[in-house]
């Protein structure tokens, strides 16, 4: 593996291409052209000049996130092609400038949904979280507005206020797609970006829905093992391949963290690494307890909240899920993923130094550990 971490280039990040070079183990950035919209072409000389900004400070790229899917591409709508067009332009030029990994996803409307993005923990830092009822409770095209004013002056993918002014515009958009439509879309997506993945060895990274379950009755189809494997075998291809994100998949506990990644061998291209705390599962005594380890009923409205990369801090058990990616060969880029805001630091929620390092440290410590006792 190669520990990496997500940086929205300058202007757009908090965090500077020197202070991530200072964090131990990490070699390389997850970046991309915040200013694209999605279904343009990203040209070779632009992707070449934000090569050469991350390699003068001795990082270098180690893929993508996100070139993201137009919403015509998404619903089949009347400029798909000419999107698509322009995605296989933008992957040739990527693949030229020696970069071999996108992640990009295929959820309806909003990318990730939170109904938080500053819940205070006991120790005072900020975390973000979602709760049902309070989802529930929200009209979409509100979405923006109730969350807006906690993003600490920064602007969050796929949380661009052009974007969410437009968001009944969206929602019309989505009317008639269903699951199958939606799955089939992206079939046909795929197969016409696989020859240019083939000629440039490009992996797709596709990220999963999160939360891994329908929001606003909006559809989803990468929220479990049935359906990825549905989605890999219909296009068998080893580009066509996912990022293995452990705090989407996770926030449903019917997916087996380790277990899917043993599945996945070879078709995870991308690691996203971060801890979820489950608070809606209690048992008899209605104490707070970890889905994962048996006897709990669900109580209550979903609710999460995120954690820091710990195992003993959330629910999910971080060693085994480096484990899983250590015994299955995982060679891609690894990156901590949302961070708790801690130590004063303003920065856009998930995505600040401090909390992002101590995650890479940590999973670093894994990876090591597991080595040496591998190596006997
Ligand atoms: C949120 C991220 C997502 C992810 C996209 C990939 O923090 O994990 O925005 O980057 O879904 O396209």
């Amino acid at each position: 593996m190669e520990m990496t971490l997500r940086w929205y280039g300058t202007g757009y990040d908090t965090v500077s291409l020197n202070e991530i070079r200072q964090i131990p183990g990490v070699t390389g950035v997850i970046t991309t052209l915040y200013d694209k919209q999605a279904g343009e072409l990203w040209k070779e000389e632009e992707i070449k000049t934000l090569r050469e900004e991350v390699e003068r400070t001795g990082l270098h790229i180690s893929g993508i996130e996100s070139v993201n899917i137009s919403d015509d591409i998404k619903t089949g709508g009347k400029h798909r092609d000419e999107h698509i067009d322009n995605y296989i332009k933008t992957l040739e030029n990527l693949g030229k400038q020696g970069i071999h990994m996108v992640c990009y996803n295929f959820m309806p409307v909003f990318d990730w949904t939170r109904s938080e993005l500053a819940r205070k923990r006991t120790d005072g830092s900020t975390v973000l979280a979602y709760n049902e009822d309070a989802i529930n409770a929200i009209k979409p095209e509100e979405m923006f507005d109730h969350i807006g004013s906690e993003m600490n002056g920064t602007v969050m993918p796929g949380w661009q206020p052009e974007r969410m002014a437009r968001v009944k515009e969206l929602f019309t958009m989505y009317r008639d797609i269903d699951e199958e439509k939606l799955f089939s879309n992206l079939v046909y997506f795929l197969k016409a970006i696989m020859p240019v993945c083939d000629k440039y060895d490009i992996n797709m990274a596709i990220h999963p829905d999160d939360p891994a379950w329908n929001v606003f009755g909006l559809p989803r189809i990468i929220n479990n093992e049935k359906n990825i494997m549905r989605m890999l075998k219909a296009v068998c291809n080893v580009h066509n391949g996912l990022t293995f994100c452990s705090g989407s998949y996770g926030t449903n506990p019917e997916n087996n963290l380790p277990e899917m990644i043993r599945h996945f061998k070879g078709r995870i291209h991308f690691a996203h690494v971060r801890n979820l705390k489950f608070n809606s599962f209690r048992n008899e005594a209605g104490e707070a307890v970890n889905p994962w380890f048996g006897g709990s009923v669900p109580q209550g409205p979903k609710d999460f909240e995120e954690a820091c990369h710990l195992s003993s801090d959330g629910s999910f058990d971080m060693y085994e899920i480096v484990k899983a990616l250590y015994e299955t060969g995982f060679e891609g880029p690894i990156r901590p993923d949302h961070g708790r805001m801690i130590w004063g630091e303003k920065a856009m929620p998930g995505y600040g130094l401090y909390d992002r390092a101590l995650g890479a440290c940590y999973i670093e410590g894994l990876w090591e550990a597991i080595d040496k006792s591998h190596r006997g």
